[in-house]
This record gives structure tokens, sequence and C-alpha cells, in this order.
């Protein structure tokens, strides 16, 4: 399996870029790794490759780096793309404080990165979008790319591990107790953690938790601003527990979903659920045999 991951020099990369080889995420098949930076940092990448060497993962297959994304994009089966420019920094002289100028460089490298997926990506190729804002992200990417028989998303998955661990905590139980948690809308402080159709220890989260004031007072805002709360903490955004969620997101698309449980990410909508038809939403997923 090839996998592409872009932002590979960056923080959420390096925790995440050692697990795609280990053996767990893809079981026993031999990953090849495309790590992709932009042309600033891209050398740093050598050392990566030198450390995920010298870290004897049996699994992992050929390791290349580039700052080439059209390049990086032939034949591969994933794309994780977790590189983009982020509120805050300077680019190009320029202050990068408003939404529209942080859209508007964030566009043009999703279109770029969109088209080379579309004509050189696999055909089933599944491409996860983290770098923010990742639903708008992955429809600018999707529509770039113009293949339907390929997976756009954007990760909900570390908002749906967010809600499970708030909602284990109330109620005494393991976080792996805890399924059927769906995500929807935008990956954004305006998601909504859906509790009432989770499945708590077997029940439904409606039936479990009945404490309505604690649902919105304080089980919704948790979730919802807990991004914030980490870079508060942290001084540094979620790292650890996003690439996690990036390798979750993995697994649940690899593996037939268990009866009863679904997983969370945003695809583009064919109008279930009265969600405008192209637009990329929270949904719950599943995946059946046939991948
Ligand atoms: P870092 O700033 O540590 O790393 C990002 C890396 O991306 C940098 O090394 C940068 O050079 C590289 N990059 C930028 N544009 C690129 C391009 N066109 N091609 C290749 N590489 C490029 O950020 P990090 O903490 O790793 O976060 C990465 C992204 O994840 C950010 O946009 C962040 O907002 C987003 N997040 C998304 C989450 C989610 O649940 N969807 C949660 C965590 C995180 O906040």
């Amino acid at each position: 399996v090839k996998v592409v991951v872009t932002g590979a020099a960056g923080q959420i990369a390096y925790s995440l870029i050692p697990r795609l080889v280990d053996g767990k995420t893809f079981g026993d098949k031999i990953v090849d790794l495309c790590l992709v930076e932009i042309p600033q940092v891209v050398s740093k990448l050598e050392g990566m490759v030198m450390e995920l060497e010298d870290s004897y993962f049996p699994q992992m297959g050929n390791v290349t780096y580039t700052d080439n994304f059209e390049k990086a994009s032939h034949d591969a089966d994933w794309f994780l793309l977790v590189g983009s420019i982020p509120r805050g920094i300077v680019y190009e002289g320029k202050k990068i404080e408003e939404r529209s100028d942080l859209l508007k460089i964030n566009g043009g490298i999703f279109v770029n990165q969109g088209k080379a997926i579309g004509e050189n990506g696999k055909d089933n190729a599944k491409i996860l979008v983290v770098g923010n804002p990742a639903n708008t992200n992955a429809l600018i990417g999707r529509n770039a790319a113009g293949k339907d028989s390929q997976l756009w998303m954007a990760m909900t998955m570390l908002d749906a591990s967010r809600a499970k661990s708030v909602i284990s905590k109330k109620a005494g139980s393991n976080i792996s107790d805890v399924k059927n948690m769906v995500i929807w809308g935008n990956h954004s402080p305006t998601m909504y953690p859906d509790i009432e159709n989770a499945v708590i220890n077997g029940q439904p989260g409606s039936v479990v938790i009945r404490d309505m004031d604690w649902v919105e007072n304080s089980f919704l805002p948790t979730v919802q601003q807990r991004g914030k709360s980490v870079i508060d903490a942290r001084g540094a955004s979620s790292a650890t527990s996003a690439a996690k969620a990036a390798l979750d997101t993995i697994i649940a698309c690899e593996n037939i979903t268990e009866d009863g449980d679904c997983f969370s990410a945003a695809v583009a909508s064919d109008g279930a659920y009265n969600v405008p038809e192209g637009l990329i939403c929270g949904y719950p997923l599943i995946t059946l045999a046939d991948g």
C-alpha cells in the first residue's frame, strides 16, 4: 500500500508517520511512504527518514520524500493531507489573520493537490484531509479531483474520540463501551457530537444520559472547544491525539465495521439527512466487506 503524507515535518506527522508502518494500522501489508513538505523545510525530512530506518519496522517498504506533490501522487492508495497554512503565520510577507486570506492560500494548495490526486492517484484512493479548514479543503480538493470513485474525507474522528472520552467518564464506563459516536457537520466549534444516538454499554445514549443540562452546558461545549483547551494548556495544538485519530480513520476504512457501530468522518453529502448534495459534512459511516 502506498501512502502519501503532506505536512510531513510538522508536529502531527511526527506522531503519525511511524505508526503507519508499525504493522498495526495496515496489518501485515508492506507500506510505502511518500512524505511531502514545502521547499523551505523539505530537507528536514532526511532526518525523519533516518529515524524511520533506525526504528526497526519490518512492514516498512520504500520511503521517499519530496516537495513535489504531483510526483508523489502517482498510484497512491492513501493521501493524508495534514499540511496546510495555519492562521497567524507570515506568508509571502503578509500576516495571515483573515479567514478569507487563509482560504485563498489553502484553496490554491488544495486545487493543485486535488487535480494531482484525480489524475495520478489510484481510482479507489482514499483521501483524509486533516489540515484546517478541513471540510473546506476537502471540498476544494474533491471538486478539483473530479473523480467520484475516490473517497474524500475531512477528519472528525478526533472530535468523536473526545466525545467518547467525556461520555465514558460521565457514565463511569470504559471508552470502548461507547459506540456509534457521530459528529455531525463541520470540524469546527459548530460541530454536533450526537450523544442521543451514541450507544453506551449497549444502551441508547438518550436512555443512559438524562441530564440535559449537563449535555447542553458541559458536554457540548467541552467537546466543541477541546481543541482550544489543549492549545491553552499545552501551548501547541493537539498532535498525538490528532495523529491517533487519523490512524483510527484509516483502520475504520480498512476493516469491516462491527454491527451496531459506525465511525465518524466528513464526506460529500449525497443528500442523505437533508444535507445539501456535495457539501462535505460529518456523517455516521460504515465500511462494508467490499471496502
Ligand atoms: P505544523 O505547523 O506542525 O505542521 C504543518 C506542516 O505542514 C508544516 O511543516 C508545513 O511546512 C507543512 N505544509 C504546509 N503547506 C504544505 C503543503 N502545501 N504541502 C506540504 N506540506 C505543507 O501543524 P500540525 O500541528 O502538524 O497541524 C497540521 C494541520 O492539522 C493544521 O492545519 C491543524 O489546524 C490541523 N488539525 C486538524 C485537526 C482535525 O481534527 N481535523 C486536529 C488537529 C489540528 O489542529
